[in-house]
Order: structure tokens, then sequence, then C-alpha cells
């Protein structure tokens, strides 16, 4: 059985293609799941708790995907006039989400505003503009435009889960964000940093995966195999979680 991979997802105003509201992400998260050998699960960001509550036991793994802004309340800062859009329904989704995790230990991995909400989530803070807070050489956002394009290096750090992945020397990583982690959440480490400082990824030994990065290994992975072990070692530690739970259910 494949384990079950809830995707979070963001909601997308009406806009000159569509007159709806909609929820959705890029298709290659889903198509990583599904090469690591998972089966994705897309969740809405409605900020209904009552909702999480209800699919959080069905899922084996949660995957938090990129998107807007954290609101800044959230970890005790004022809206910087630098911060970019804010979906406060998803914020409470995720952070609902992310309170189950810390009771049931599920397995979680953070791309993105993901490794952002991780880092939120369990105490930590964010640098709300990269540009305008901490200004770098480094062009943070080099790959908007195209997603699957390395634009900087990332070091993992030695004896991180995430070093044992991906190995120890720099690998090129895309870069699509314009904030970072600023205070490292209590009970995590920074598993990668940019060469201009900027945290590129967190992790904690305290649970069974519980590991985020700031770029996105879903648009490098069919090119660089590297990144797929990030979404192998996720689907295990979620098959492994699965087996366990149906195991006590027994
Ligand atoms: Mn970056």
């Amino acid at each position: 059985m494949r384990p079950v991979i809830g995707l979070t997802t963001s909601s997308f105003l009406p806009d000159s293609a569509s007159s709806m509201e909609r929820y959705g992400i890029a298709a290659v998260y889903c198509r990583a799941v599904v090469v690591a050998g998972g089966a994705p699960l897309l969740l809405p960001g409605l900020g209904d708790l009552e909702a999480v509550h209800a699919v959080f036991p069905l899922l084996d793994g949660l995957l938090l995907t990129g998107g807007p802004d954290a609101h800044p309340a959230r970890y005790g800062q004022a809206i910087h006039p630098g911060c970019g859009r804010i979906d406060e329904a998803r914020d409470s989704t995720e952070l609902a989400l992310l309170e189950q995790v810390k009771a049931s230990r599920l397995p979680t991995f953070g791309i993105c505003r993901g490794n952002q909400m991780l880092n939120v989530a369990f105490g930590g803070t964010l640098i709300q503009d990269i540009s305008s807070e901490r200004p770098t050489p480094l062009d943070h956002r080099g790959s908007d435009l195209e997603p699957s394009r390395p634009v900087h290096l990332v070091r993992p750090v030695a004896h991180t889960r995430l070093a044992a992945l991906l190995g120890a020397d720099p690998i090129p990583a895309n870069s699509m964000h314009h904030q970072a982690v600023d205070r490292v959440a209590p009970g995590f480490v920074v598993n990668a940093w940019a060469e201009d400082g900027t945290v590129e990824g967190i992790e904690s030994g305290e649970y069974p995966f519980l590991l985020a990065v700031q770029c996105h290994p879903e648009h490098l992975f069919s090119s660089e195999s590297r990144w797929l072990r990030l979404f192998e070692s996720f689907v295990q530690a979620a098959a492994a979680h699965a087996a366990a739970h149906r195991a006590v259910a027994v």
C-alpha cells in the first residue's frame, strides 16, 4: 500500500483567466510524491479546523508546499512593508496540521513556505523580506521564471539528515523566495546554508522525519537524482508511520 501524503495547497483568487477562487499547487509536487512511492492527497487551506481534524487521521505523511507569506503576527511581529501576500486561512490550516504533527509525530516535509511555516509553528521567526532587511548579492528569486534552473549553491551541514541524503558537497539549487528563516525554532538545527548566510533548510532530530528546505526539489528531482532522495526518504518514513499506526489499530 502506498502511504497517503497530504499536500497543502494555495488559494488562487479570481483573475483574468478565471472568475472563480481555486485551490491548487504545481503538478510537479504530486509527481515527485508518486515517483517516490506515495499517494498524493490535496488539502485545501480553508481555515476550517474541524475539517483538519477529520482529515488528519487519513494521512501517513504531510508535505507543506510553497506559497504566500505567513502572517508575521504568527511569530510576534508587525507586518513589514516588504512582506508579501498573506493567506490567513492557509496559515490557520497549516498551523492546525502542525499541531497534529506534534502530537502524532507524523512524518513531515516542508518546501519553501513549508520550511518557513515549520519554523514558525515550532517557535522560530522569519526575515520578512531578504532584499530590504538583509541585502545580499545572491538573487533568491532567481528561478521565478524558470523553476528548474539552479541559481545558487546550497551547502548541507555535516551530520544532518539532509547531508546524509544529499551528500556533504555543495549542490546547485533553485531559489524562489524573498523570506527566510531568521531565529531557528527550539529543537531544530539549520541543515543547509546559502553562501550569503541565508538559511536554506531546517530539521529536527526529535521526530522520525521533520525536515524542510527553502529551495524547490520538486522542480529538480527529475534532472538531479540526489533531490529525489529527499522525497524517497520522506515517503519511506510515511510508510513506516503507516505500518506502526496500523499495527496499533489492530
Ligand atoms: Mn535561496
